[in-house]
């Protein structure tokens, strides 16, 4: 059988049904390269490549890096029935704040901050006394275009968060196929097993991004407990 390029109904009834949800009801915020907000869409319409594309779609995302007390860093595996970039390796949470008042503040990236807790819950179930707003660190924004396969991809103006804390993790399996900590030898350990392409490992590309441009200068930061020192949230890094 054909399927019509861009049909949402037909989109839809190969999805799974948790991720069906997000996809028609997570509202997300449109912004222009310098991250001013123009607007609103579906998290649909914004993953599809043909409209990204179309109507150059750029939306504003989150990724949370969270380290233990060891400083270690707490990697996800997508779970399969993710959308886009389904079983890969990433950093812990990422998603999107959403077109909703307490989502859109932005003093102090307040909005994004209250996004990442509320996914940090839904994707890992941290509970939200254990990941406080005020304990997260944003670092940077990067702006960046990554295909997933033919249909779906991302282009995001995405905010960079680092919180070291303790946590309780329960991964919600309709999120999160496994976790894993790492230390800095792990994770390059892991790195080189990507790029072999052994054991089928597939590592998210702005995961990567942030690994190849900022993560280990970043690493001895949260070591040293500097971390605001790293901080530069004037710079839109095009990557
Ligand atoms: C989107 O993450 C955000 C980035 C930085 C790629 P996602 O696909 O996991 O979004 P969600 O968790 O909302 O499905
Ligand atoms: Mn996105």
């Amino acid at each position: 059988t054909t399927t019509v390029m861009g049909d949402a109904a037909t989109d839809a009834a190969g999805m799974d049904a948790v991720q069906r949800r997000l996809m028609f009801e997570d509202e997300c915020i449109l912004v222009d390269e310098n991250d001013c907000v123009v607007g609103h869409d579906t998290k649909y319409n914004c993953h599809l490549m043909e409209k990204i594309e179309s109507e150059n779609l750029l939306h504003r995302a989150f990724s949370v890096f969270l380290f233990n007390s060891k400083y270690e860093l707490l990697l996800q595996q997508r779970s399969a029935t993710k959308v886009t970039f389904p079983l890969v390796w990433t950093n812990t949470c990422c998603s999107h704040p959403l077109y909703r008042e307490s989502e859109l503040i932005e003093e102090n990236t307040l909005g994004v901050r209250n996004a990442a807790q509320r996914k940090l819950l839904d994707e890992l179930g941290i509970p939200a006394e254990d990941v406080p707003v005020d304990q997260f660190t944003p670092l940077g924004r990067i702006l960046y275009k990554a295909p997933s396969d033919g249909k779906w991809g991302e282009h995001e103006l995405d905010y960079l968060l680092f919180i070291v804390r303790d946590v309780n993790v329960h991964p919600n399996p309709d999120e999160v196929a496994d976790i894993r900590y790492v230390d800095r030898h792990q994770l390059k350990e892991l790195l080189r097993k990507a790029d072999a392409g052994e054991e089928g490992l597939k590592l998210s590309p702005w995961f990567r991004l942030v690994v190849d441009n900022f993560l280990f200068k970043w690493w001895d930061h949260v070591e040293k407990g500097t971390l605001q020192e790293a901080a530069d949230m004037k710079t839109i890094h095009k990557l």
